[in-house]
């Protein structure tokens, strides 16, 4: 069945709505105006497309007269849609991997001491790495021991037999189910390769097998190079701990230089945060006029700045155009995946500077400087002084920033989550588990993933969120999620006394966090496989990951990594459900394997429901399901919240003397 154009109401961020108005009056075509115009292809969007030989493109739509229609190779619905489904998966792990591989490249260069401007900033983290490696460390300088790890990552990358190093990670009991199932990684890049190889025309055609092959895929992605990518990154940056700062439109500044940076890897964009602080460019800055230079991001190269160094956000995936259309940006420097096409010619209606870097991405007519982890330092002073160089050319009439910005908290990484429940000598997810197992916490969800367009913009996470926190859901977020709720305060500790249920309140009260707890960009998944992980091992809450009351949602998805990291979550034991639409809807016989088939061979499934409420409700029922399998009380909020700031809260509006009793358990005496 066909979605709709567009929704009808483009979007609840206030900032986006404000901008979208002028994008109108001025004839701008953004994503939002370009999805009502250019509807979704009927055929490619339930998976009954296949492009794969020039007999096709064969579109496999049952009719009346043709009710179960085949490709001219006589390839059926499920074979077509499986094979869709393992290659979108192939190239949303082989994107993750390759912004891992650039990292490992840059980690080498470090220890090598080629790489200009970096360090190795974690240097406990870097000796926990080289412990899951088997590197031995003894008497070794850290820089000798980043060139080994980075040999053996490398060495990951290009396996063809045996097993990925980081399988080791995940607990026993999921190691063996993958090592039954014939699916542990080899090699990430061989992994890529062979699902392109077997869904190639004429090769693997049963529906089952083609996606348990796109399973071993996906877990070379989240056990692999994502968790390599997230590993390195927190090597050489420093691993985040909370911070708060802000986001939306109205980060950017109508009296300073606004370089907004975009896309995903953080190589350049540290080297960048560094630079804007050098007292040279400042002054360069002003002698232009400026009163200084405003570094800001959007999408996952936001959330790697966001996360470690505090630098503000301008918004997630949609608000990337958007922030252009305030003519208030003078370089917006985009590295690789999400960064739409159409910011060229949106750039060439102001003044603003699109320059691309990565070596893989070039867009026409956009500046491409290329960066090379080699002259990072030097990459970075010349994009930010072009940067600078363009303030004289903005044009003031046109200048329009929305005022909207919320503050969040972020920084939460698997290693800080464990230091806060347990205290700095006894780091821990006891506490977290013994909340889930009192029913305090009816469980956990990971709520994930991109904007799109065909929906409206962050209503499904802003829905599915205030859901879960009513029903004592303790939330981690990542990517474009993440920032989708901070727009709207639900990152801060206050928002835990707004919206979250009794239990989950007083664990917030308790431990001092927001009931959202932002862990990264889209590659810092794995943080919360890392945490499932630790869970499984704590006891309690079963052995394994599927044990765990939790589930992982993407409401509003759009990127093929999406989907690769839906199905490494659900290789790991988790249920995932996806928003939108379902690009297997085709197929009722892939729907199955996906989802009941998937759940009998590694206890996790995928299944895609448009409608937030439906995945409200199948979301609630699998953590009772589990809860219920471990025996664990049934969820009752009626047994919390009498205690910590809400109780306060409630007792501060009693008028005086019933309130000293209720403080005191004694009336006041009579005089
Ligand atoms: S940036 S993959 S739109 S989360 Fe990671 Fe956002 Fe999705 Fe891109």
């Amino acid at each position: 069945m066909a979605k709709e154009p567009a929704p009808k109401v483009q979007t609840i961020d206030p900032a986006a709505l404000e901008v979208l108005k002028r994008a109108e009056e001025m004839g701008y075509s953004t994503a939002f105006s370009r999805a009502a115009k250019t509807p979704a292809c009927p055929i490619g969007e339930t998976g009954a497309c296949c492009q794969l030989c020039n007999m096709g493109p064969c579109r496999l739509v049952a009719t009346k007269a043709n009710p179960d229609p085949v490709g001219v190779c006589g390839a059926t619905r499920a074979t077509v849609a499986a094979r869709n489904m393992a290659r979108h998966i192939a190239a949303g792990t082989a994107s993750h991997s390759d912004h891992g591989r650039d990292l490992i490249f840059t980690l080498e260069a470090v220890g090598k001491g080629e790489a200009q401007g970096y360090e190795l900033r974690d240097i406990p983290k870097l000796y926990a790495v080289a412990g899951y490696f088997g590197i031995k460390t003894d008497g070794k300088k850290p820089e000798q021991i980043a060139v080994e790890i980075a040999q053996k990552a490398i060495a990951d990358m290009a396996g063809q037999k045996g097993e990925i190093t980081y399988v080791k990670r995940a607990p026993k009991k999921r190691q063996e189910i993958w090592r039954q199932l014939g699916i542990v990684p080899r090699g990430i890049d061989r992994e890529v390769v062979d699902i392109l190889h077997r869904t190639h025309m004429g090769d693997d055609q049963d529906a089952e097998h083609i996606l348990l092959g796109s399973l071993r895929t996906a877990l070379a992605d989240g056990w692999g190079g994502s968790m390599m990518a997230t590993d390195i990154s927190d090597i050489l940056f420093g691993t985040p701990a909370p911070l708060r700062t802000r986001v939306n439109i109205g980060v950017l500044k109508d009296d300073e230089v606004n370089i907004v940076v975009h896309g995903h890897e953080p190589t350049l964009s540290e080297m960048i945060v560094r630079v804007v602080n050098e007292p040279e460019l400042i002054e360069y800055a002003k002698s232009k006029g400026a009163k200084g230079i405003n570094l800001c991001g959007v999408c996952c190269t936001s959330n790697e700045t966001l996360m470690r160094q505090g630098i503000p956000s301008a918004g997630n995936d949609l608000n990337q155009e958007l922030t252009i259309i305030t003519g208030a940006v003078e370089a917006m420097i985009v590295d690789v995946q999400c960064v739409m096409q159409a910011l060229q010619d949106l750039a060439t209606k102001f003044h603003t500077k699109l320059i691309t870097t990565s070596p893989k991405v070039k867009i026409t007519g956009a500046t491409h400087i290329e960066f090379d982890e080699h002259h990072a330092l030097d990459i970075a002073r010349q994009i930010v002084r072009i940067a600078i160089d363009n303030y004289p050319n903005r044009p003031r009439q046109q200048v329009q920033i929305p005022s909207h910005l919320s503050d969040l908290v972020a920084g939460f990484s698997h290693e800080y989550i464990r230091y806060m429940l347990g205290g700095t000598l006894r780091g821990s997810f006891r506490p977290l588990n013994d909340a889930i197992m009192t029913g305090r916490l009816r469980g956990v969800a990971g709520v994930v993933g991109c904007n799109n367009p065909r929906v409206t913009q962050d209503e499904a996470h802003n829905y599915i969120v205030k859901e879960f926190l009513k029903n004592d859901i303790l939330v981690v977020q990542t990517g474009c999620g993440a920032l989708a709720n901070a727009k709207y305060g639900l990152l801060l500790g206050e928002a835990a006394m707004e919206y979250a249920g009794p239990g989950l309140r007083e664990v917030c009260e308790a431990i001092g966090i927001p009931p959202i707890l932002h862990l990264g960009s889209c590659v810092d998944n794995t943080r919360i496989l890392t945490v499932l992980t630790q869970m499984a091992s704590e006891g309690g809450l079963g052995d394994d990951i599927s044990d765990i009351p939790g589930v992982g949602i993407a409401p509003e998805w759009m990127s093929e990594k999406a989907l690769a990291i839906g199905a490494y979550f659900a290789a790991s034991g988790a249920y995932v459900l996806f928003g939108v639409n379902s690009p297997i809807s085709n197929s009722e016989e892939v729907e199955k394997i996906m989802s009941e088939g998937w759940e009998k061979i590694v206890g996790g499934k995928m299944e895609f429901v448009p409608d937030p409420q439906e995945i409200v409700r199948r979301s609630l029922a699998h953590i009772d399901a589990k809860r219920a399998a471990l025996k664990l009380p049934a969820y009752d909020p009626t047994k919390f919240g009498k205690s910590g700031d809400w109780r306060m809260r409630e007792l501060l509006k009693m008028p005086f003397p019933e309130r000293v009793k209720a403080l005191y358990g004694m009336p006041v005496a009579a005089e």
